[in-house]
This record gives C-alpha cells, sequence and structure tokens, in this order.
C-alpha cells in the first residue's frame, strides 16, 4: 500500500526527532502502520484482491426471490471468519486500562549504583508505553471503581526493553506468590454467580482480607481515598517489588521506584466516584486523552529509594517484604529523573491491549532481589502472555524493543522475523552470533551468596502485619480518616455474612479502636470495646495531602459555565478566556444542545453559543467546577430547572469549587438552601465552603473564582 497518512506522520515525527531512539521506535512502528482514513485505499480480502461488493453475500436471488447464499462466495466467508476470532482473552487481572506513549528523561546519574543506561545517561530521551488499569474488573467495567490502579511502563532503552509493572499504592495484599490465585479469586465475582463486577465490597474479599492478616496493611491504602483516584493523571506509582541495583565495582544496592504525579495527588469522594460509573464508565479513559490531545502532557518524577547491600537487616521490617514501604523518614526517595506522557496510540488493541510487561524483563545494572512476590512474578508475567497473545508475542510492535534481538528462540506460531543463516544453534562452527561479553553490554548476574534450609515458610519479620497498617492509618488527616471509615462501611454493609462483617469489625481494632468502634456500629458488628494492640502512634509521610504540586495549577481542570436564553455575554466570555489562558478547560452547559443566544441577541440576527452539552446529557460529577455568569433571564430559567440546581447542590456536596457572578449567585443562593450554610448576597467577592460568589461582574471576580478553582485541587 501507498505511504500513508498515518505512517507518513509517523515518519515525519521521527524525522523530527532526528534519529533518536524515539524515532527508531516510531519508524519500526510505522513501518507495521496503515491508514484506514485514506480515500485512495480500497478495500480488499485478506490476500489483498480488491473487492466490489462486502454488503452483499453471493447468493441465488432475482428481483422477487432470494434464494440460498453460497458457500463458495470466499470473501464473504473471510470476513464473518475473522469477525468470529477477533476477541482474545483478556488479562486474567488488570483487564481494564488505558495506555499513551511517552519518554523518560534523567536529569541526575545514578551511576553511583548502576550500570544501567537508562539510569546513568543524562542525554538519553528513553520512549515509553505506559498502561493504566483497575485490577478486578473485566475489560468493559467502569473506571472510578474503589481499587487499585496498575501503573505499568515499558521503557524501550538501547540495552533492551526494561517493564517496571508497578501500582498506585506502594505495597500488596500478599507476601508471597503462591497466594496470588488465592487472593484473585476472592477478590473477582463469586463462582456460583459472577458477581459482583468490578467491586470488593462482598462476601469473599472480606474473607480472604480477614483470614491474611498480611492483607491489612494495604487493605487500608485501597480503603482510602488512593482507590478512587480522580485522574490516572493524579495517582503515584511504585514499583512495590524490591530490585536491585548493580554498578560497575560489581557492588549491589536494594532499590525501590517511584513515580510522583507533578500535578499532585488528588482523589474523588465516593458519591462522584460512584456515579460517574454509570454517568460516565469511561472516565479515566477520556480524562488522559483529553489531557495528551490538548497538549498538556501528564508527568511525574521517577525517584529511587537505595538501601546498600548489607545494611538489609537494619529495619524492623524485612525490605524483601511487599505488604511493607520504606519510611521515607528512613529511606529518602531520590527524585533522579521524569517521565512525561505525550502520545495517544493509534489504535487500543494493537497496542494497549497487545502490550505485554514482564517483571522479569530488566536490563543490564538492575536486577532481582529475593522479594518472594517479585519470584513469583518473573513466571506469571512471561507466562500469561502465551494464553493472551500466544507464542511470538515478543515479535508484535509495541513489544519489539529498539536494539538489535538475536538469537535461537526460532518458530512458533505466528513467527514475523525471517532469520537468514545456515546455523541456528551456539556454539556453532562460523561462530556466528557468539554471546556477549561484560564489555559489549551482556547482562551480568550478581554472584549471590545462597545458604539455608529448602522449607514452606517465611522468615520471621514477615510475621509481624500490623504496624504498618497503623503507620499509614496514623499519618491521614482527619478528613481521610472519615473517607477510610465511610469506605469501610460501605463494604462491609454489601457483606450479608455476618462472620465476615463481625471478624473485619474485630481486626480494625488492631489498627485504631475508634475506627473499629464507629465501621462496627454501622455495619451492624459486634462493637470492640478495647483496642487488638496498642498503637505505636508514628507517622509517616502518607498522606495524599502531602503530595500536591510545588505551583498549584487549574490546568486541565475541567470547568462546567451553565448557561440559559438571555445569559451574560461579557461575563461568559470573560470566563471562558481566563480559563483557556489558565489552560484550564471550560465547557459551556445550556437547557439545549442547540444555540443558545445572549442576553440582547436576537435568534437570525446572531449565531449565540452552541453548548458543548445540555444539562440532561453530562452531569456535575463529569467537571471539577462550575462556573454561573449572570444574565436575569438566564438565571431565571436556570432557577426553575431542578437539574441545574442539582447540578450546583450536587457539585458542593463534592467539594467542588463554585463560582458566580452578578445573577449567577442567585442561583447558588437557592441551590444552597440547606441548613447552617448562607452565602452573602454583598457585591463584594464571597468566598465561602470554597463557593465563590461575586454580585457585580468585574475582572477582578475571574481572578477570584480562578483563584478558588485552584484551591479546588487541594480538596480530598
Ligand atoms: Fe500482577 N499480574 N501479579 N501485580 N500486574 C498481571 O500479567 C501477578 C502484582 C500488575 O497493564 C498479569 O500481563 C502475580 C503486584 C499490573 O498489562 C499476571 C502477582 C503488582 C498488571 C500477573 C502479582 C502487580 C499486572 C495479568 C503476585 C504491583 C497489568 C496480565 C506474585 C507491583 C499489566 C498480565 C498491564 C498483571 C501476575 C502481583 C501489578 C497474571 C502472580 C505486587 C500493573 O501475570
Amino acid at each position: 500500500m501507498a505511504s500513508t497518512a498515518i505512517s507518513s506522520g509517523l515518519q515525519q515525527l521521527q524525522e523530527t526527532l532526528n534519529g533518536s531512539l524515539e524515532g527508531h521506535k516510531l519508524a519500526s512502528m510505522a513501518k507495521d502502520t496503515k491508514d484506514y482514513n485514506n480515500p485512495n485505499a480500497r478495500l480488499t480480502t485478506d490476500y489483498g484482491v480488491k473487492q466490489e461488493n462486502t454488503d452483499d453475500w453471493l447468493k441465488v436471488v432475482t428481483d422477487d426471490k432470494t434464494g440460498p447464499s453460497l458457500l463458495e462466495d470466499h470473501a464473504a466467508r473471510e470476513k464473518i471468519h475473522r469477525f468470529d476470532h477477533e476477541r482474545i482473552p483478556e488479562r486474567v487481572i488488570h483487564a481494564r486500562g488505558a495506555g499513551a506513549f511517552g519518554t523518560f528523561k534523567l536529569h541526575k546519574s545514578l551511576e553511583e549504583y548502576t550500570t544501567a543506561g537508562v539510569l546513568t545517561d543524562t542525554s538519553r530521551s528513553t520512549p515509553l508505553f505506559t498502561r493504566f488499569s483497575t485490577v478486578v474488573g473485566s475489560r468493559g467495567s467502569a473506571d472510578t471503581v474503589r481499587d487499585v490502579r496498575g501503573f505499568a511502563v515499558k521503557f524501550y532503552t538501547e540495552e533492551g526493553n526494561w517493564d517496571i509493572v508497578g501500582n498506585n499504592m506502594p505495597v500488596f495484599f500478599i507476601q508471597d506468590a503462591i497466594k496470588f490465585p488465592d487472593m484473585v479469586h476472592s477478590a473477582k465475582p463469586e463462582p456460583n454467580n459472577e458477581v459482583p463486577q468490578a467491586q470488593s465490597a462482598h462476601n469473599n474479599f472480606w474473607d480472604f482480607q480477614y483470614l491474611h492478616s498480611e492483607a491489612t496493611h494495604m487493605f487500608m491504602w485501597q480503603q482510602s481515598d488512593r482507590g478512587i483516584p480522580r485522574s490516572y493523571r493524579m495517582m503515584q506509582g511504585f514499583g512495590v517489588n524490591t530490585y536491585t541495583l548493580l554498578n560497575a565495582k560489581g557492588e549491589r544496592f536494594f532499590v525501590k521506584f517511584h513515580f510522583t504525579p507533578q500535578l499532585g495527588v488528588h482523589s474523588f469522594v465516593w458519591d462522584e466516584a460512584l456515579k460517574l460509573a454509570g454517568q460516565d464508565p469511561d472516565f479515566h479513559r477520556k480524562d488522559l486523552e483529553e489531557a495528551i490531545t490538548n497538549g498538556s502532557y501528564p508527568k511525574w518524577d521517577f525517584g529511587v529509594q537505595i538501601i546498600p547491600d548489607g545494611q538489609e537487616h537494619d529495619f524492623e521490617f524485612d525490605i524483601l517484604d511487599a505488604t511493607k514501604i520504606w519510611p521515607e523518614e528512613q529511606v529518602p526517595v531520590q527524585y533522579v529523573g521524569e517521565l512525561e506522557l505525550n502520545r495517544m496510540p493509534d489504535e487500543y488493541f494493537t497496542q494497549t491491549e497487545q502490550v505485554a510487561f514482564c517483571t522479569g524483563h530488566v536490563v543490564p545494572g538492575i536486577g532481582f532481589s529475593d522479594d518472594p512476590l517479585l519470584q513469583g512474578r518473573n513466571f506469571s508475567y512471561l507466562d500469561t502472555q502465551l494464553s493472551r497473545l500466544g507464542t511470538n508475542w515478543q515479535e508484535l510492535p509495541i513489544n519489539k524493543p529498539v536494539c538489535p534481538v538475536m538469537n535461537n528462540n526460532r518458530d512458533g506460531q505466528l513467527r514475523h522475523t525471517i532469520t537468514k543463516g545456515t546455523v541456528n544453534y551456539w556454539p556453532n562452527r562460523y561462530e556466528a552470533t557468539p554471546p556477549a561479553k561484560k564489555e559489549e553490554g551482556a547482562y551480568i548476574d550478581y554472584p549471590q551468596q545462597v545458604a539455608g534450609m529448602k522449607q514452606r515458610l517465611r522468615s520471621k519479620k514477615f510475621q509481624e502485619h500490623f504496624s504498618q497498617a497503623q503507620l499509614f492509618y496514623n499519618s491521614q488527616t482527619e478528613a481521610e480518616k472519615s473517607h477510610i471509615a465511610a469506605s469501610f462501611s460501605f463494604e462491609l454493609d454489601h457483606c450479608d455474612d455476618p462472620v465476615v462483617y463481625e471478624r473485619m469489625s474485630q481486626r480494625l481494632a488492631d489498627i485504631d479502636l475508634g475506627l473499629a468502634q464507629s465501621v462496627a456500629e454501622m455495619v451492624g458488628g459486634s462493637v470492640p470495646q478495647k483496642a487488638g494492640r496498642p498503637n505505636h502512634g508514628k507517622t509517616s509521610r502518607l498522606s495524599q495531602t502531602q503530595f500536591q504540586p510545588k505551583n498549584p495549577t487549574i490546568e486541565t481542570r475541567r470547568v462546567a459555565i451553565l448557561i440559559a436564553d438571555g445569559f451574560d455575554a461579557v461575563a461568559y466570555n470573560g470566563i471562558v478566556a481566563a480559563l483557556k489562558a489558565a489552560k484550564a478547560v471550560p465547557y459551556t452547559i445550556g437547557p439545549r444542545r442547540s444555540a443558545i443566544y445572549a442576553a440582547g441577541e436576537q435568534k437570525g440576527s446572531s449565531k449565540g453559543v452552541t453548548p458543548d452539552h445540555h444539562l440532561e446529557g453530562m452531569r456535575s460529577t463529569m467537571f471539577d467546577s462550575v462556573f454561573i455568569p449572570g444574565g436575569a433571564d438566564s438565571v431565571a430559567t436556570l432557577r426553575k430547572s431542578g437539574r441545574a440546581l442539582h447540578w450546583v447542590r450536587e457539585a458542593f456536596a463534592h467539594l467542588k469549587a463554585i463560582g458566580a457572578v452578578g445573577e449567577g449567585v442567585d442561583l447558588v443562593r437557592d441551590a444552597a438552601a440547606l441548613p447552617g450554610v448562607e452565602f452573602s448576597s454583598s457585591e463584594s467577592v464571597v468566598d465561602s465552603y470554597g463557593v465563590v460568589t461575586a454580585s457585580r461582574t468585574k475582572p477582578e471576580s475571574f481572578k477570584e473564582v480562578l483563584k478558588m478553582a485552584k484551591g479546588a485541587a487541594d480538596f480530598v
């Protein structure tokens, strides 16, 4: 096929990238890319023959009589046959996800600890693909459910692919990989009726959590606001497992990987997340796409925590236990690089669905540790790709490394590479394709001394399960703590087996008596009278309120502007311009999606403003903030609309910044007819409960409103 728009677009991009690694990856993908939106292309069969009719099966037919369809129609059979086999098995977990391409830049070399080029060469720009996901739900489930989020990054480095297959929480439910199938079975829909979908709020999940006290720390994270992130762009990423780094002197270091979002960590409130699951199940997917397409590229600071070999036993916890963090106060995070996402995939299936991450994919200078969860993962990821993608999945464009690949792994179903040569084994008489030497960049395994009894046991420090659960809870703000209590109350209310909610209420007393008592009362468990163990009272930097941007911004925040006929054009245009200038994303919402006319404008003499959506089509949940410009007729219409009042009330209940000017303030006042909530009607700018109102429209009002909207970033 002639060079098409997409592949030539990719090629152009590649040329501008000037022979860089990113250019290399793009060029390699361009070879496999075809443009369907090309008016010069023609429909063909899979074997390349142009087709004149793909709408009617070849059949015996006259003007008034339809006879049998003919088996001889190969093109029709091919079309149906290909359709019949379109589906592949979804990921056994993390089935629902969204991906994006990006770049990794290193600011500070880690050569003291590693030889890995990607972590030592500050002149490099390493291309990458990131896939975010929920864990429990099926591929078609909702984005905003309470769950852990996957944060998987494939770095296409000069020395081969390096995958960090992480999550948005730094710990995990279990310590030993052999428990994984039990754990996942308990979280997935129950086996008898396949209920519930994408929920941890059911008997089996909480039964397992109680029976595995090692899960206590992790379920506190999952029940916290971290379980309902506002955006993939606003969550942390953690490698979770302990890896190792190896430097040029052959010294080894233990390492944990961190990604901290430059936009800060933000979450929904639960009511919002629940509603969004129905109102817009693709909310996170669309959010990522909206930001990248608008050029507001999400960025994370990349950091490492490092413990030198020999110091691994200096901690009260085992540094190989994935249910434990390394508190930052004990092992600081060194931020050394930046990950940016800047390009959406061209096609979901071939890129986001077919990407195959493996914890086993490490590059020279990076290695594993004896973390028993990681060791099992190293088997599982390689293995699972086989049932999802078949053999030769490494050759799919999204999975191909940017460096040369050559070995004697051959054949298998759907092999693409054609390897020339007369031998396919090593050693061979030609000395063809010999193994690499260390100085040629070969992967070197650390010569680790190992001794011990072969046993099905866990070592001593792995037996302590509550200390860091307390540490996490103690570190939360009062608002975050109340969200945790509300979350347990919701989840355990969905468990109808008293054994489950009774026991879980008792378990919470191992963390905090007050928490256990409030949850037990809500869910009908017997109320614990004394703490299961004393609280050590320690805290760490674990509240998400401590991960906020240095310069708060409303960039990428979605602001709904409510208007009806007769709106104040000065106020409307002013706020739209101010929001755009601040790189926020304004959406105009009206009672209908056909033109709305400003005060003094006439249908016919003016085009009016065409809203992006109408009040029934989108709900306040889909926006970060609501603004109501003045205009007597506009506001009178909105004040009569139950939906408009609900919009403002709901936004208020979800702690969103609300702004109103001129008569718009009256709508806020109507909506705020709640006990104990009062809004002044004075002419100056009023800021109370996160609501900014200014009865007189003046430029300063917009500034105040914007300031408040920025403040919205602080609501957790
Ligand atoms: Fe995974 N996990 N996992 N996991 N995991 C998979 O691999 C597994 C664990 C994580 O976007 C599977 O390709 C075992 C921890 C992410 O494609 C599977 C254990 C962490 C993704 C698998 C764990 C993760 C997966 C399913 C316990 C955070 C999605 C499909 C030992 C550090 C990757 C696949 C993507 C996916 C196994 C525990 C993160 C079955 C056995 C801990 C982000 O191989």
